[in-house]
């Protein structure tokens, strides 16, 4: 396990706990899937109904693997079982990718501009300069754009305990 890596996860509870209360649970993607959703109004409903699908899936993966005492909520030390086995979230990461990906081009046109990208990153809860800051390690077109491609990779990459040095990094810190 790599520092950059930790450091990821360690974000990813902080953003997992949306509504603050220390503990991560179903509430809490709730929160998110419904902030994402209404940051992309526009995108039609099968993208939506993807995301949410997606959302409820990932914590229920979660919950599945890292509840250890069955409480119903994962806490930070329950977490740590995402640090040590982070293969068992990649397909779900994978789905969850995708469906972000896609709520992020509602157009079809394979490409994400940087105000839906900050709108979408945003409604998940990462720092706006952090943002910028990934947008642009995503090598952006002169048209200020990325591609779905590029963006459903990177998320991939972000969870992979063996990556360092990819742009998912600029989220930490
Ligand atoms: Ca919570
Ligand atoms: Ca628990």
């Amino acid at each position: 396990m790599l520092t950059e890596a930790t450091q990821r996860i360690d974000l990813v509870f902080t953003l997992f706990d949306a509504n603050r209360n220390g503990v991560i649970e179903a509430e809490d993607f709730e929160l998110m899937s419904n902030r994402v959703i209404a940051a992309a109004a526009d995108s039609d409903e099968a993208a939506k109904q993807a995301i949410d699908t997606a959302f409820r899936r990932y914590w229920t993966v979660l919950a599945d693997e890292l509840d250890a005492d069955g409480d119903g909520v994962v806490s930070r030390e329950e977490f740590a079982g995402f640090v040590l086995a982070p293969e068992l979230f990649g397909p779900t990461a994978g789905e969850f990718a995708d469906a972000l990906a896609a709520l992020g081009d509602p157009d079809g046109d394979g490409l994400i501009e940087r105000p839906r990208f900050v709108a979408l990153m945003t409604a998940i809860g990462f720092e706006r300069a952090n943002i910028d800051a990934l947008f642009d390690a995503f090598d952006p077109t002169p048209e200020d754009r990325i591609t779905v491609t590029t963006w459903a990779a990177g998320i991939r990459d972000y969870y992979a305990p063996d990556k360092a040095g990819i742009p998912g990094d600029r989220l930490v810190g």
